[in-house]
């Protein structure tokens, strides 16, 4: 066989593989209703959403979109709570956490990553390159060196400035809430936030769902703690059938409660986005009755049609959304308190 018809023969398997074969042979996908569309956590998901927005509408895919999306995020020296620039643990290391989930279900994770600033990317790479889902700390590291990544000190001034400041009282009480104004309280020197996570979700618009989940996790936390971002089902789940969820606040809660596999499959019996993001911070609520009223918990949520949602347990989360209608959309989730 000639080799551009060996060549031929091999993209049409790998496109129809991937059940594209007639959008490739019209050379544009099919339209698919609400697509493409990106939503993010947090305000500095609208930076974020762009760089994943340039993706999707040049038809690329989702997994894609969400990696360019969330390395926006990561590589914002001014963000304390992703990537580079991220606030140390209490020993001064900045340690980052990260996990990335396909349309087929494939997944990667990162967690206690050190001197690599794209935790997201070692993430991905795990799950393409690796017969496994998750390596931490050194094993982490040591991968993304054999993989081309380059070693950097991710302590920035601000961020070890910061840490100096926490050192002088050294308080260790991983309290969050943020972003309530009347909690105020547990707020970092220089009046920053003590945590917040880039969760994003994207459907492209082959309509296919992908989702990415990348922080620093709490600042000044044990040495060796790992939240809820780099756990699949807990900080993200996607699931390409029925649609995707991430999450932001206090990880242990969302851990407990295996929160972004809860929203799905509440998604999956029928729950609207919003809906199911209201009862997973409801599960919450009823187990830790009281620690639900001192915490923050924010879930986000995005279908196979398009239709997104939200809810947190404290007023004052944020989440940013893109489609064709408005790229710069940033709307308040509903909470319980
Ligand atoms: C964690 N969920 O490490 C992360 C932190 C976060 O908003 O999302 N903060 O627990």
């Amino acid at each position: 066989m000639s080799s551009r018809r060996q060549f031929i023969k091999q993209s049409v398997m790998g496109a129809a593989s991937l059940g594209l074969i007639t959008d490739l042979v019209q050379g544009q996908p099919k339209p698919v209703a609400g697509t493409p569309i990106v939503i993010s956590t947090w305000d500095f998901g609208v930076p974020a959403n762009q760089a994943a927005w340039d993706v999707l509408t040049r038809n690329g895919r989702a997994l894609d979109a969400v990696e360019a999306g969330v390395k926006v995020a990561e590589a914002d020296l001014s963000n304390p709570t992703v990537g580079k620039g991220g606030y140390p643990d209490r020993d001064g290391f900045v340690s980052l956490d990260a996990c990335i989930m396909d349309e087929e279900g494939n997944c990667g994770s990162v967690a206690a990553l050190e001197h690599i600033s794209h935790p997201i990317s070692v993430a991905r790479m795990v799950m393409e390159k690796t017969p496994h889902v998750m390596l931490v700390g050194e094993g982490a590291l040591q991968f993304a060196l054999e993989n081309g990544f380059t070693k950097e000190d991710l302590l920035t001034p601000s961020s070890k400035q910061a840490w100096e400041e926490w050192l002088k009282e050294k308080k260790y009480k991983p309290i969050m809430n943020i972003e309530n104004k009347s909690f105020n309280t547990e707020r970092l020197p220089g009046n920053q936030y003590n945590h917040d996570t880039i969760g994003m979700l994207a459907l492209d618009a082959f309509g296919n769902l992908s989702g990415a989940c990348t922080t620093s996790g709490m600042a000044f936390k044990m040495r060796g703690r790992v939240g809820d971002s780099p756990i699949i089902g807990a900080g993200l789940y996607v699931d390409n059938e029925i649609g995707g969820a991430t999450s932001t606040g206090v990880g242990e809660e969302v851990i407990r409660t295996v929160g972004s596999f809860l929203v799905v499959e509440l998604m999956r019996q029928g729950y609207s986005p919003e809906e199911a993001c209201k009862e997973a911070v409801q599960r919450i609520v009823k187990k830790k009755p009281d620690t639900a009223k001192e915490i923050q918990v924010g879930f986000l949520a995005l279908n196979k049609k398009g239709e997104y949602g939200s809810y947190a347990l404290q007023s004052g989360f944020s989440y940013a959304v893109c489609n064709q209608e408005k790229q710069d959309l940033i709307l308040k989730g509903k909470h319980i308190f």
